[in-house]
């Protein structure tokens, strides 16, 4: 791997990929070209192995047996939430909590915090940019504790309207939740000015990293966040994983989500008592194969690089932009001011469908993704029922994008 990285810190996507077993497919008789990383990423060979040799040589229950495997696995399982911990600048593993997806993660905190913690007349500060996974979750609650749900809006260049947080959060906020990247603009929210507002009122701020973690270093202390969600798919890991970094003061006063298994300390017929972080919140046997496949998906991105990974798509963010721009007939949404994006560019051609769109795109082996993005809010914000989205990863390369654009061309040539 040390040999695929230049000391400036680039390395050739072309390499990259043979650590994809993926990529050997040909997709109607065409290399495959995979630009919809922001929906999951591809897994290289050594998280496809962490998996495989945990089932082959491993395989037991954790926290259940003084027999060798099952010691085996607890070590490995808690490995993974080491590897996170770190990866994340959180000072003590424990205050990492497994669970299957960031959405999954935000309804836990929803549960488990907000349900025991907000009371009528309480308020929630979202963004408009969310993922429907952290808005439905406030709903509920809205719907169950009477709280109200406040959202900050953009601006026409897709940035957060940073004038009108001093309005929106004030003494009855007690949480801000929002997304750090936008699976739909790619633009990067300023999350470190927002946080310290928030603390400066007593709100809690909650940050979905499910698509910055992947492409950019975090420091969850830096931050100063008291929540942070991500899921493991997205990052080279597999699906059914995800987690949530928490304060751990925050994490020893909240109620669990789930009960039973693992979770519990004691249990007698009267009263049970929980068990301690991060085991109060992962409740039953946990997806341990999947917590391991995370951590070797970690060591996998740590070995490039997270700054190379980043600067490597920006590379590739910057050339797509400039390409796509020659075409008056691409309508790009975001990307219209100098705030930081990641490799996320949502799009229209002109007079086609962008189901289309994608669909002749995969004709030409190119995997973009289509539709709402599960942003059905920021969606009716920009006017729009659909978009198609390229969004990039460490082993895309330009020549691909040079392909999509052909294809494009084809797509406008055909449908326009
Ligand atoms: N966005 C996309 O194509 P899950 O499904 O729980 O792993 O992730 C949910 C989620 C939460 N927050 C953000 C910012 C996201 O982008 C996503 C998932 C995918 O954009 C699937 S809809």
């Amino acid at each position: 791997m040390e040999k695929l990285i230049k000391s400036s810190g680039a390395f050739d996507p072309l390499l990259i990929k043979n650590d994809f077993p993926v990529f050997k497919r040909r997709i109607h008789g065409k290399p495959l070209i995979y630009l919809d990383n922001a929906a999951t990423t591809q897994k290289p060979q050594s998280v496809i192995h962490s998996i495989d040799n945990y089932y082959r040589q491993h395989n037991s229950n954790i926290h259940r047996g003084v027999h060798t495997l099952s010691y085996e696995s607890t070590v490995m399982y808690e490995d993974a939430h080491k590897k996170v911990a770190d990866f994340i600048g959180a000072h003590d593993w424990r205050n990492i909590i497994f669970t299957r997806n960031a959405t999954e993660a935000i309804n836990l905190l929803a549960y488990g915090w907000g349900l025991h913690n907000l009371k009528k007349g309480d308020e929630v500060l979202i963004t408009i940019m969310e993922h429907h996974s952290n808005i439905v979750p406030w709903q509920m609650l809205r719907d169950l504790k009477g709280i109200k749900i406040n959202v900050l809006g953009i601006d026409d260049k897709g940035d957060l309207l940073l004038d009108e947080l001093p309005a929106l959060l004030t003494e009855r906020t007690k949480l801000v939740s929002m997304i750090h990247a936008s699976n739909v603009l790619g633009t990067v929210n300023p999350i470190k000015h927002i946080i310290q507002e928030a603390k400066k009122v007593g709100a809690l701020v909650l940050i979905d990293a499910a698509q910055s973690i992947p492409h950019m270093p975090i420091d969850v202390n830096d931050l100063g966040c008291d929540f942070l969600v991500a899921s493991g798919h997205k990052m080279m890991g597999p699906t059914g994983i995800g987690f949530i970094y928490g304060r751990q003061e925050l994490l020893e006063d909240m109620e669990p989500f789930m009960y039973g298994g693992d979770m519990i300390e004691k249990v007698t017929l009267e009263k049970s008592t929980w068990n301690e972080l991060p085991w109060k919140y992962e409740a039953g046997t946990p997806n341990i194969a999947g917590g391991i496949g995370l951590g070797a998906a970690v060591d996998y991105i740590q070995n490039i690089g997270l700054p190379n990974i980043y600067q490597h798509e920006q590379e590739i963010l910057r050339y797509a932009l400039e390409k796509m721009s020659e075409f008056d007939w691409i309508n790009i949404y975001g990307h219209k001011s100098d705030s930081q994006s990641v490799g996320v560019v949502s799009f229209n051609v002109e007079g086609v469908h962008p189901h289309d769109v994608a669909g002749m795109l995969d004709e030409e082996g190119i995997a973009v993704r289509s539709g709402h993005h599960c942003a059905q809010p920021l969606m009716h914000e920009l006017s729009m029922d659909f978009t198609a989205r390229v969004s990039f990863y460490v082993y895309n390369s330009k020549e691909e994008i040079d392909l999509c654009i052909q294809t494009l061309k084809k797509v406008k040539k055909l449908f326009g």
